[in-house]
This record gives C-alpha cells, sequence and structure tokens, in this order.
C-alpha cells in the first residue's frame, strides 16, 4: 500500500461523496486528506505501524480508521457504502465542464442513466433539456463539453498549455485599458498538467467590454464558452480553454492571489486572515464587522500580494509554493528560498545521437548547445539491452568515445569553451544491474540508469531493483525514476520517499526528467528531498536538438521542487561537474 494508492482511495471517497449529495464539508475532508498523505515524507503505513496516523494534520480519527481499514482489507465502509448508492459510470461525468455534482445526480436520478454516451444522448433527445433546472442551453452546453472531452481529454501537459498561453497574454498585456495582467492558476504555480489557463487583467470598468472583444477575436480562438462583465471563457485551437478574468485595479492583489491558487493553499489563506481579524477573498482583504462579518466598506489596504502576505504575517510565498505542502512554515521565518533559474543552467546532460534513437550527430547535439549559450553536453545515448531504442554493443561505445575525443579536440582547436563528456543512459536490468561490464562501465564520465522495461513489476522487486542500482559504484544519477507519461501512463509502484533516501545517502542523483511527458522526479518529493540533500540533474533527455529547450519545464518543477542551484548538478561548470561525478565514483 503506497501513499498514492491511499490518496486515490480517499479522493474516491471524495468524488463519491460529492455525487451522493453528501455533507460537503465531509466531502472536503477526504479531499483534504488525500492531499496532505499524498504530501507526506514517509510511507503512511509507518504511521500506522507507531500509531501515529492522527498526529498528521488534517487526519482525523474517522479518516485514520478508513485508511487503516484499507490497509486490512483493500477497501473502507465508507467506500462501500457509497458503491451502493452511486453507480461507477458516473464518477467520469465529473470531468465534463460546466456539470457539477448536484445536476448530475439530478439527470441520473430522474433519467436513471450512468454512462456519458446515454447522458449525451439525453441531451441530444430533449430529455435534459426537459428537467427542472436545466433547459435546453444546459443540454447544449454539456453536448459540447463532452465532444470537448472525446477529442482532447481534460487535462494538458505544460508545453501544451504554455503554447496558448504565452502568446495570449502577450497579446492581451497589450491591450489598450489594460494596466496590470499575469497567467494565474495552475499555470502560474508550475503545475505538471493543467486543467485551464487563467489569466486575470486590472482595467477600469470601462475598458473591459473592448478586452473581452480584442481577447474573443483572437486567432487562436476557435470557439467562446461564455462572456460577462468580468469573465470570459473561450476555447482554442488545440482544445484549451481559457478564461480571462477583468477585475478593477484595486481588486488585482487579491484576484490575482485568489485565481492562482492552489485552493489548499486559499483556505490556509483565509484562515490566517480570520485569525487577524480579517476576511480574504477574491476582492481583497478586509476588516470584519462587530458580528464578525466582512466588512466590504473597510478594506485593509494592500497594493500587492507581497502586501496581502505581509498583512497575514508571511513572507512573499512564489506562485510555486502556494499547494500548502510546508510554505506556510518557511515564509514566516524565511524571506525568501533560493531557486534554481534557467540562466543557472550551464551544461546539457541527457541527451540522445544517432548512436541510437536521436536525430542528430554527436556534433550537431553539441552546436545546438553551443548556440544556446550552454557550456558542455554530456551525450547518454541507449546501452545494448535497450535494443528496440537502438542501444549501444560495446563495439559502438568505444567508436563513440573516439568520436568525443575527436570532437573535444577539434573544438578546443577552434577555441570553443565546450566540453562533450562521455556519458551512458543504462538500462537497469530486472536484477537492478547496469548494462555493461565494469570495465566499459569505467570508461564513461557518468552513468544515468534508468528502467526502460518491466515497469510494472511488484513494489518489493522493483525496489529491490533500485536498491541495486543505487549501490553500483558507476551509477552517477537515476533517470526517470517512475518511467511515468503524463495523462497517458501511471508509473512504477515505488517508495519514492525510501529511493531518495537511499540515493541521498550514497552520493547518487535522481534527474528531473524534463521532457513535459514525464517530469520525473515528480515536484511532490521535494521538501523529502530538501530534507535529505539530494542532488539533481534537470535532463531534457533531449531526442533532436530542439527537444534541449525541454529544460525550461525542468527548472518550473525543480524550483516547485524546492531545488537551489547547489542541489543542481548542471549549475556547475563543466570541470565541477566532472569532479563530483569523480568523486562519487571514487567514495
Ligand atoms: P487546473 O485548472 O485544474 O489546472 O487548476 P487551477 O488551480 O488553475 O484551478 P481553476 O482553474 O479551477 O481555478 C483557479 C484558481 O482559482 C484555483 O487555483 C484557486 C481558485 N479557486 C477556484 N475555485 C475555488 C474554490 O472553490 N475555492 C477556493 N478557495 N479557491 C478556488
Ligand atoms: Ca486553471
Ligand atoms: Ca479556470
Ligand atoms: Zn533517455
Amino acid at each position: 500500500m503506497t501513499n498514492q494508492d491511499v490518496a486515490e482511495k480517499l479522493r474516491e471517497v471524495y468524488n463519491l461523496m460529492q455525487l451522493a449529495g453528501e455533507n460537503r464539508f465531509r466531502a472536503i475532508a477526504f479531499d483534504r486528506a488525500a492531499q496532505t498523505i499524498e504530501g507526506l515524507n514517509e510511507e503512511v503505513t509507518k504511521r500506522i505501524e507507531e500509531g501515529t496516523l492522527t498526529d498528521i494534520k488534517g487526519i482525523g480519527k474517522s479518516i485514520a480508521e478508513d485508511i487503516k481499514a484499507f490497509q486490512e482489507t483493500g477497501t473502507m465502509p465508507v467506500l462501500e457504502a457509497l458503491k451502493e448508492k452511486v453507480p461507477e459510470g458516473l464518477i467520469e461525468w465529473l470531468n465534463i465542464s460546466g456539470l457539477g455534482p448536484k445536476n448530475i445526480a439530478k439527470i441520473h436520478k430522474e433519467l436513471g442513466i450512468t454512462e456519458i454516451a446515454e447522458l449525451k444522448e439525453a441531451c441530444q433527445s430533449g430529455a435534459v433539456a426537459a428537467l427542472p433546472g436545466l433547459g435546453q442551453k444546459s443540454a447544449d452546453k454539456i453536448i459540447k463539453s463532452i465532444k470537448y472531452l472525446e477529442k482532447f481529454g481534460e487535462r494538458a501537459r505544460l508545453d501544451q498549455a504554455l503554447e496558448i498561453a504565452e502568446p495570449m497574454y502577450k497579446f492581451i498585456k497589450e491591450l489598450n485599458g489594460v494596466q496590470q495582467c499575469e497567467i494565474a492558476g495552475s499555470l502560474r504555480r508550475s503545475r505538471e498538467t493543467i486543467g485551464d489557463i487563467d489569466i486575470i487583467v486590472a482595467a477600469d470598468e470601462s475598458d473591459a467590454s473592448t478586452i473581452f472583444d480584442a481577447f474573443t477575436g483572437h486567432e487562436l480562438v476557435v470557439e467562446i464558452l461564455g462572456r460577462g462583465d468580468t469573465k470570459s471563457s473561450v476555447r482554442t485551437e488545440n482544445g484549451r480553454q481559457v478564461d480571462l478574468r477583468i477585475v478593477k485595479p484595486e481588486e488585482y492583489p487579491a484576484a490575482l492571489m485568489y485565481f492562482t491558487g492552489s485552493k489548499e493553499h486559499n483556505i490556509v489563506m483565509r484562515q490566517r486572515a480570520r485569525e487577524r481579524g480579517m476576511a480574504l477573498n477574491e476582492y481583497g482583504l478586509f476588516e470584519l464587522n462587530d458580528a464578525k462579518e466582512t466588512d466590504f466598506d473597510k478594506p485593509v489596504k494592500t497594493s500587492s500580494e507581497k502586501e496581502i502576505y505581509q498583512k497575514l504575517g508571511l513572507n512573499f510565498v512564489p506562485p510555486e509554493h502556494r499547494e500548502d505542502r510546508g510554505e506556510f512554515e518557511y515564509y514566516t521565518e524565511h524571506e525568501e528560498m533560493k531557486l534554481v533559474r534557467d540562466g543557472d543552467i550551464k551544461g546539457v546532460i541527457h541527451a540522445h545521437s544517432t548512436y541510437s534513437d536521436g536525430k542528430y550527430s554527436i556534433k550537431q547535439m553539441a552546436e545546438a548547445c553551443i548556440e544556446r549559450g550552454y557550456t558542455y553536453l554530456g551525450i547518454t545515448d541507449h546501452s545494448r539491452t535497450a535494443a528496440y531504442a537502438g542501444g549501444l554493443a560495446i563495439d559502438d561505445v568505444k567508436r563513440q568515445w573516439d568520436e568525443i575525443d575527436e570532437l573535444n579536440e577539434a573544438l578546443k582547436s577552434d577555441g570553443k569553451n565546450f566540453t562533450v563528456f562521455r556519458g551512458m543512459e543504462s538500462d537497469i536490468l530486472s536484477d537492478g544491474s547496469l548494462d555493461y561490464p565494469d570495465e566499459i562501465l569505467k570508461g564513461f564520465d557518468f552513468v544515468i540508469a534508468s528502467v526502460h522495461s518491466g515497469l510494472e513489476m511488484p513494489q518489493d522487486k522493483m525496489m529491490e531493483r533500485f536498491k541495486h542500482a543505487i549501490e553500483n559504484p558507476y551509477t552517477t544519477m537515476l533517470g526517470h525514476p517512475t518511467g511515468r507519461l503524463l495523462l497517458r501512463r501511471d508509473g512504477s509502484k515505488l517508495d519514492i520517499n525510501k529511493i531518495i533516501e537511499w540515493a541521498a545517502d550514497a552520493g547518487v542523483a535522481i534527474e528531473i526528467n524534463a521532457s513535459p511527458w514525464r517530469l520525473d522526479l515528480d515536484w511532490s518529493y521535494g521538501n523529502k528531498a530538501k530534507e535529505a540533500g539530494l542532488f539533481t540533474s534537470i535532463n531534457p533527455d533531449a531526442h533532436s536538438t530542439e527537444g534541449i529547450d525541454d529544460i525550461r519545464y525542468g527548472v518550473m518543477i525543480a524550483r516547485k521542487a524546492k531545488f537551489e542551484p547547489a542541489r543542481v548538478l548542471n549549475t556547475k561548470s563543466a570541470d565541477e561537474f566532472l569532479e563530483w561525478c569523480r568523486e562519487r565514483r571514487e567514495s
């Protein structure tokens, strides 16, 4: 039973409770508990053994019992009871944008249907429109949302979201009447996947209408989903939804904070305001009246997010850290956290060439790195077992080493300050060993050890496998630890907290694979990594020259995971990087 398993179960309870129309606050408690368990720096099973489950904030006695029951029986009584009430198919309806749990329950009860396909039919036949409180407009909206779901799925990868958000943001920022503008929501928080894109604008009311006209008329917009006085939503070419909100200039700081989220962060912020005799909402910070209600006539003047934080006893919390994962403790005491930035990255580690499944030669990859201002490249083609990806036989490895040596000579005589390192992305074989004999491994400057097959092994086997790989003195870092592909395939079952401990103890780094498909190591292990002193390397896993630019997504995730430049290997100079790899091997 992993923390992820527990969190998923609790979230299932949350979803079913909403559909069953149970008390909202009771339902939310399960969602909060799921979130807490996901963020735990140790295994929940250990807490059960020690009997300290209820010491965790947000885990009350009753949810603790549910978790224990799950461990013992594989399910929870509360879940079983809900399953009697709510058919499974309905849960998927929650993904239909604009259809809330109340209406889902109503449609299900009145029409006796449970599948999305049935819902679509019922909308088309007029059955949904005939229900009290719904109507033709709602039915049409539901159909549109279902079609959208069928085509694009519910969430986007970071690259897909940025591809729309960045041009939109640049466009809106320059419009007449726009005084301030920022991307908010999950994208501002650098989440690994994005539901919809939220943009906030500060403008005078008299300018709102022309700003909305320009927004809905943008060339990327294919459909206008809604338009009001303060909010407008559109669907764009690649299927993503963008919400634009226009607020009064004085409301902007609070609105930006509110719509940046996360929901969990906002809940704590509102609580902190209450404790200090104030109220915080999307319109601003206000004093309370004698009846302890928000006094909208008495705003507490704040002109930036930073000032709101200060009024609530905190230093500025960077958007990446607004997840209720320890930021309140940290930013009470500290002015800031030193976080890695794009400009800190000096070298490109983890790149493939035509030797295995890359599109370009080593020389072309090196030139692309030089163009981008980097000073070294660690070429890491696949190892021999990865035959499907053109893994290198020992002869190929030796040929590649010669080519790298020659290339370095040529670079030097051209007066270029650039080094290519002999790297390898070695498969971790099923028993945890690396893919070449020691005398070959010895010849690499560094080795990334990754699992590419047998990702589905049971957790205990998988853990043994990783343990073995970490113990190997030639392993410099682990590659994409879970092997997940975002929105497509779950990763291996692993106790990542334990792997972080082992790796940090052994002086092995764990990469943040910067491909927007992976973003693995996941940011949510940032607290654990920091506590353990784990090193990372922000690696594009580039299979082409353009792939090198994925580093930016990795930097976003590394910041969210609280990595300072000193714990990121490729912020080092080429010499320092090599030195670090050697020390690890010799220790
Ligand atoms: P997403 O779009 O699913 O990737 O995630 P977000 O975080 O962008 O969520 P979204 O677009 O639904 O809402 C944007 C922000 O607005 C969210 O992070 C926090 C705030 N917000 C929205 N609904 C609520 C709510 O019911 N309660 C609170 N406290 N905040 C909310
Ligand atoms: Ca959003
Ligand atoms: Ca939104
Ligand atoms: Zn790779």
